[in-house]
């Protein structure tokens, strides 16, 4: 029996399609076009397609692919401690299959990917709805020889043809029409908000279609679990460890799978705060803004949550001055954030 305190969530009708529910937006949301529907059947179809060949990505390498333990090691472009040859092959894989299906289409003028450095310019015309695609193809992959979640996250603003491509892409957060995630976990999760709340749907095998599990997502207001890399704690600012400090001493669990889409989703359903505090690795944040922060701070916020790069400074303000540019990240239920940034004032 759910406690009284549950957050009341309305629940999705097992019948309504990702499709479906898209199309029933569309009357109440006119920018929700005829492109913009399609990008987001494009990213189904590639979240599909991806599950396929992540859940599988163990069977290929016992079949023939590089062995985990004899693959080679080296430092990832994130700094992650080497990706070995089927977490290479998958990482091209859902880069190429995003690119491809996504750029398929005439109102997709400009796609970025954040394994590109430079974002691929499909068209230049500035056609009425035409937009720009930018994702994260294989998010937290280090968690993919543990069979732990990973994910695809994604983010659409409009494009202005009146600016240069990059101009187009460096806008700030708030201007997204859309943002979400997929987490191959132990179901595969679709996560998306169009700027009118947040909705859920879960892939279901026997039919092949994205099915709406949660009509609107709510993140509770409170939580007593915090998600950071404790690893890095010594070169945390000074008031990071003091709310770390009084989060211990306050009875706060600690959860952190080192994937941002398996921690943020956690959080969005069971409450809580994650931290990417500035290290002394990474003085900046590690999380790129453009890829990770944005669309992630634009889900926990229509879910009733908050996302800030510092006092004072929430992510979806932030203008960004480079494709690649990273930030620090505060993010989750309201009470859990503020009481982060009443440590770091
Ligand atoms: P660390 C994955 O590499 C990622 O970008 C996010 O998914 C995740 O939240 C973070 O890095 C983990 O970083 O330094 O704790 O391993």
């Amino acid at each position: 029996m759910p406690s009284s305190s549950a957050p009341i969530r309305s629940r999705g009708d097992s019948t309504v399609t990702l499709e479906a529910h898209v199309e029933q937006q569309r009357a109440a949301h006119p920018r929700a076009t005829d492109t913009f529907s399609w990008i987001i059947g494009a990213l189904s179809i590639c979240a599909k397609v991806i599950a396929a060949r992540v859940r599988r990505a163990r069977l290929e390498d016992a079949h023939g692919g590089t062995r985990a333990s004899e693959a080679g090691s080296g430092s990832g472009a994130d700094g992650s401690t080497g990706a070995d040859e089927p977490r290479q092959l998958l990482d091209v894989m859902a880069n190429e299959v995003l690119l491809r299906t996504i750029g398929d289409r005439d109102g997709v003028a400009l796609i970025a990917s954040q394994c590109n450095e430079e974002p691929v310019l499909l068209r230049t015309r500035a056609g009425e709805h035409s937009y720009c695609v930018l994702f994260d193809p294989l998010d937290g992959i280090s968690n993919l020889e543990v069979c732990g979640g990973i994910g695809t996250i994604f983010s659409i603003l409009r494009h202005d043809g009146l600016l240069r491509p990059e101009d187009s892409l460096l806008q700030s957060g708030a201007q997204q029409v859309a943002a979400g995630y997929v987490l191959y976990g132990s179901s595969t999760v679709f996560v998306l908000t169009i700027g009118a709340g947040v909705v859920m749907f879960v892939l279901d095998p026997a039919s092949g279609a994205f099915v709406r599990v949660l009509q609107t997502l709510r993140i509770p207001a409170t939580g007593k679990s915090y998600s950071v890399n404790e690893a890095n704690r010594r070169g945390f600012p000074a008031g990071f460890q003091r709310y770390l400090d009084w989060a211990q001493a306050h009875g706060y669990s600690s959860r952190y799978v080192g994937s941002l889409v398996g921690d943020v989703h956690r959080i969005l359903l069971k409450g809580g705060v994650f931290l990417y505090p500035p290290t002394t690795r990474a003085p900046h944040g590690k999380l790129r803004l453009l890829y990770e922060a944005n669309p992630m701070a634009m889900v926990v916020e229509q879910a009733g949550g908050r996302a800030f790069a510092a006092v004072g400074e929430p992510i979806l303000q932030l203008v960004p001055d480079s494709l690649q540019q990273r930030t620090p990240a505060i993010l989750g239920s309201p009470a859990e954030v503020e009481q982060v940034l009443r440590h770091l004032q």
